[in-house]
């Protein structure tokens, strides 16, 4: 620990993956006097520390890319349609760079504290470096993916190999050449990671409980010519994006002259159910196995969803020939579109391997692990390496293990005990001038997620603007307005194949023991939520409450 020094603040900004980097810029410009903190040695966030093998883009990077500034727009060169995490860091190093970010970086450095003195005004903010930092203004842009989840297996400590989590892979790399893997969990790491280690590794056993629904990636390198005529469809692709319900316009490169002699383009049905048995098989043949998701009504009607999903198990015996597998591999007694949608690259190919197999969960649990792997309640499995790839304690992990105390020394993990209760999003009632990038009750991770905080980080820098620029002291939410919006949220997820009774997710929060089951982000979608937003600015800050000094 180094020596405790006392900083004088306007604003503490902690993290710096893609909402700290953009807000610290916000923030610089407006002129403010600000720290951000960082427990890593490099920026980038979930793009920092998710290093393993295969790790990438699950959204085509023009669109998951910063458009607040043209110039780096124009400047960056993409060499993937779907860019890798190499790239996607390096990216974000070259924008912390280009913007001059660092200078307001403290690395290596985790906020333990935000303890607020009410009749100071004041926020004081303790790291495990011993900093104290006093801030009228405290963000939190710890991300909505970011602490690892461990699964609390007996003797977890007791494996004598190398052990690894997906969200936490070493910065030198892992040389899996010739061992023996393990790996724990199936989700959007898991299915990166598998084919990626197959190549690697002598053997590997994947340990699944709920098998996933994932369809192929449209990855490919990127083409120069689609690249110059995206950046110079650049404004048009932004405000696509802007009037799109996820923050996704699907650019497809430049617009074609229609040829009137050319004959019209197949397309598939809209609604599985207006086809018969033989068109959906016909469709799967002409358009792939991504078809599934294409039909609207797969995403409200539960008869028409089980008919996709019994299509995706045909699909899945048919292409693996191997009905072991193919039955272990199978998602079944959970909806399609009830998970958050894994795409890959190559995934269900491993399984094609004869040093890939697969442990179904669902037939046998693990007892334990022991010194040289792992015991299930059918049969010991020996192994060097363990890798687990068992997801996040998403959306409130981070900010319910920080010691985080408002008016009347109120801890925010208290009073989010019974699930997170938020303000559109962005703050909490008793947490004066706290504010939190893509929170509980915004959309998020249910929309293109960097669409989200870009959004999320103008309202709170212009919010922040507004109070300096008025002499306004405080804001927060009115109690009543928080539990209207709570609310609001919850109607927006009801009748969703991400709500259904038999859906568990960590969208829910049923990935994490004892965490109640509550639908966190808002699914109304990315252009209702910010005209919502700027409804409540027009308004005069509309369901907060303003003091001025
Ligand atoms: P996910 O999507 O939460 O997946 C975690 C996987 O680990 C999933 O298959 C889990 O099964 C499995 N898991 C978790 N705990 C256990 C235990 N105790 N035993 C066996 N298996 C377990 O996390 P990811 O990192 O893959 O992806 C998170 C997001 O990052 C993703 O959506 C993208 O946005 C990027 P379960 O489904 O809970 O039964």
């Amino acid at each position: 620990m180094s020596d405790s020094q006392t900083t004088v603040l306007d604003a503490v900004v902690v993290g710096t993956g893609m909402a700290g980097l953009y807000m610290i810029k916000r923030l610089n410009d407006r002129g403010l006097n600000i720290q951000a903190v960082e427990a890593g040695s490099g920026v980038g966030g979930a793009w920092y520390w998710n290093r393993y093998p295969g790790c990438r883009a699950d959204l085509p990077i023009i669109e998951y890319s910063y458009s607040f500034s043209k110039e780096l727009q124009q400047e960056w060169d993409w060499t993937e349609v779907m860019a890798g995490q190499p790239e996607i860091e390096k990216y974000l190093n070259h924008t912390a760079d280009r913007f001059d970010l660092r200078k307001d970086i403290k690395f290596n450095t985790k906020v333990t504290d935000a303890i607020y003195d009410e009749a100071a005004n004041i926020w004081t903010v303790t790291t495990d470096q011993g900093d104290v930092y006093k801030t009228k203004y405290c963000i939190m842009a710890t991300g909505c993916l970011n602490e690892p989840n461990y699964p609390g297996f007996k003797n977890a400590d007791s494996f004598k190999g190398d052990i690894y989590h997906t969200a936490q892979w070493p910065r030198e790399g892992v040389d899996l050449t010739g061992k023996r893997v393990a790996i724990i969990g199936c989700g959007s790491s898991g299915v990166q990671a598998i084919p990626q280690i197959a190549k690697q590794a002598k053997e590997l056993i994947a340990f699944q409980r709920s098998p996933i629904y994932t369809f192929p990636a449209k990855n490919a390198p990127m083409n120069p010519d689609f690249l110059a005529q995206a950046k110079a469809d650049y404004d048009d692709i932004r405000e696509q994006q802007l009037n799109n319900e996820m923050g996704i316009c699907n650019y497809r490169g430049p617009k074609k002259p229609k040829d009137p002699n050319a004959a019209p383009k197949p397309r598939p049905s809209k609604k599985i159910m207006d086809i018969t048995p033989e068109q959906r098989k016909q469709e799967i043949e002409d358009f792939g196995i991504n078809v599934l998701t294409l039909y609207v009504d797969t995403y409200y009607d539960p008869e028409a969803n089980e008919i996709a999903c019994e299509l995706y198990r045909e699909f899945l015996q048919d292409y693996l020939g191997d009905a072991q597998k193919a039955d272990a591999l199978s998602p079944k007694n959970y909806p399609l579109h009830c998970k958050r949608p894994v795409i890959d690259t190559e995934y269900y190919a491993a399984f094609k391997r004869d040093n890939v197999s697969i442990v179904d969960l669902r037939e046998t649990s693990v007892e334990e692990v022991t010194p040289t792997g792992l015991r299930t309640t059918d049969a010991e499995y020996e192994f060097d390496v363990l890798v687990y790839a068992t997801g996040f304690d998403a959306m409130t992990g981070t900010i319910k293990r920080l010691n985080i105390r408002g008016r009347d020394n109120q801890l925010l993990a208290d009073q989010w005990k019974e699930g997170p209760r938020m303000y559109m999003g962005l703050q909490s009632v008793g947490f004066p001038n706290f504010f939190t990038v893509t929170g509980p009750g915004s959309p998020s991770v249910v929309s293109n997620v960097l669409h989200s905080i870009e959004q999320h980080v103008e309202w709170i820098d212009n919010c922040i603007g507004y109070l300096q620029e008025n002499n306004i002291k405080t804001i927060e939410p009115e109690l009543e307005a928080q539990d209207a919006w709570v609310e609001h949220v919850n109607k927006a997820a009801e009748g969703s194949m991400m709500t259904a009774p038999t859906c568990n997710s960590w969208y829910l929060g049923t990935n994490i023991e004892g965490k109640p089951r509550g639908f966190m982000p808002y699914l109304a979608g990315t252009k209702t939520y910010r005209e919502e937003c700027e409804e409540v600015v027009e308004k005069g800050y509309e369901g907060f409450k303003l003091e001025t000094a």
